[in-house]
């Protein structure tokens, strides 16, 4: 036992060191670097020709695991070029630590209380488990209700489309076929989360390049969603990713992670390749961020509790950049982003107006970004317990205003769970919660997060 034991700690105590590190570094970075320079695009593009549009959605990767967040071994040359050519926001957030929801997120700029979009799967049936479960009648008519949600309400890719745009969807999906998110064109059949799509990026990039071909043929404006199932498990990148992370990693599986983390990025070398060849006008928009975060377990091929499925930053925190060359300025900003905010941002930018009650804000305003004080969050259970009612599904809600993060879970989910406050400035990896001694502080955040979702206060 103490033999396996000493080096889980020294694993442990080297992740976090190295997580300091890259917190130091990003900190010290974002200090030099912050401007309030006018963010505003100037018009269309050339001849007044309208923006292509694509938005890169990272599976499965921590707010740190990139060369320019500071990280001390990880390469992400292609992923820091785009944040040097970016509006980037260092402190992005996600509302949900979990995949379906935050996608849903991303494609409909709202919160998953919203657009009922929880979970990942249906309520779960007793005795039916993995494969077995995921073909049974009650997941494909659960998955169907699920699929009805997204439709109920506007997609970004659904309001180009009607703009006359031609949309593509590759990779992560799981409202069934691709057009119920609003694309015309897609790889995703229907299945669970992706199926064809999942080649995207692992294995061909073939699907992009004969797409844009296609709308350049019919001179229409294009979009794509790239959203492949990178750096997430399984962690099987090509030899030589793994090679080059070996000697550098604390242990077996994070090295793995962090090889999928380098092929992820050699994607987006290979994307922005077929991007500027194939609009050399470089008229297009491009957003990056993560569905959710990921730390690696060091001792098994699992994520550590703090991160994936967790309200803690590990979880929800993701840089979110928006490129678009000659039209919005490469800076950074230490200003909030938050997923919600990608549809009116995108929207806004190519002069579209968005559907009126979306809750995110303008990121090229920098009036309003550097207005809001406060964040919010909600993460749900990976299977819902009522597709229809969103609150049944709740484990916590979060805020961030400042440094200060509070965290309120829902008891009748979250039996053993308490009150939780963090200093996210001097305690960034979320260990020492602060709440007995700040009560007051818990109490205002408290109320702030019930005045953004009522209908869970903590009084009822
Ligand atoms: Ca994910």
């Amino acid at each position: 036992m103490i033999s396996q034991s000493i080096p889980r700690r020294l694993f442990r105590f080297s992740l976090l060191f190295a997580g300091f590190l890259a917190l130091f570094q990003a900190d010290r970075l974002s200090q030099r670097v912050h401007s309030q320079e006018t963010r505003q695009p100037a018009g269309n593009g050339p001849a007044g020709k309208r923006p292509n549009v694509v938005l890169i959605v990272s599976d499965d990767q921590a707010w740190t695991d990139y060369g320019f967040m500071g990280h001390a071994h990880l390469r992400t040359p292609n992923l820091d070029r785009l944040a040097r050519e970016s509006l980037t926001f260092r402190r992005g957030y996600v509302p949900a630590s979990l995949c379906c929801p935050s996608l849903a997120t991303i494609l409909t700029g709202r919160f998953p209380h919203q657009h009922k979009i929880t979970s990942n799967d249906p309520p779960a049936v007793p005795g039916l488990a993995g494969k077995n479960f995921q073909e049974s009648e009650a997941f494909k008519v659960g998955r169907e209700r699920m699929n009805q949600h997204l439709r109920a309400v506007p997609t970004l890719p659904g309001v180009l489309k009607e703009q006359g745009y031609l949309t593509l969807q590759t990779g992560k999906f799981w409202q069934g076929h691709y057009s119920h998110g609003g694309f015309t064109h897609g790889m995703t059949q229907g299945s669970r989360h992706g199926d064809d799509g999942l080649q995207i990026g692992r294995k061909t990039m073939k699907p992009i390049e004969e797409f844009i071909d296609t709308a350049t043929q019919q001179d229409k404006p294009w979009m794509i969603w790239y959203a492949p199932m990178l750096p997430h498990d399984p962690h099987n990148a090509p030899a030589k990713y793994l090679e080059r992370t070996r000697p550098l990693a604390p242990s077996e599986t994070v090295a793995k992670y962090w090889a999928n983390v380098e092929w992820f990025d050699d994607t987006i070398g290979e994307l922005m390749r077929i991007i500027e060849s194939k609009d050399p006008t470089n008229n297009t928009l491009i957003v990056y961020v993560t569905d959710n975060g990921w730390i690696q377990d060091p001792a098994n091929p699992r994520y550590a509790p703090k991160s994936k499925q967790s309200p803690y930053d590990g979880g929800v925190r993701t840089p979110i950049l928006v490129r678009w060359p000659g039209k919005i300025a490469a800076q950074q900003s230490t200003d909030f982003a938050h997923s919600i905010d990608l549809m009116p941002t995108i929207l806004k930018a190519i002069g579209v107006d968005a559907p009126k009650d979306l809750p995110g804000i303008d990121l090229l305003d920098v009036q309003a970004t550097s207005q809001r004080k406060i964040i919010f969050g909600e993460c749900f259970t990976h299977n819902a317990n009522n597709l229809d009612v969103p609150k049944e599904n709740l484990r916590w809600r979060w805020a961030i205003q400042g440094k200060w993060k509070l965290i309120v879970p829902n008891t009748a989910i979250e039996k053993d769970g308490v009150v939780e406050l963090y200093d996210l400035q001097a305690d960034p990896t979320e260990e020492r919660n602060l709440a007995s001694t700040n009560r007051q502080l818990v109490e205002d955040l408290g109320e702030e997060i019930d005045a953004w979702w009522p209908e869970c206060s903590r009084s009822r």
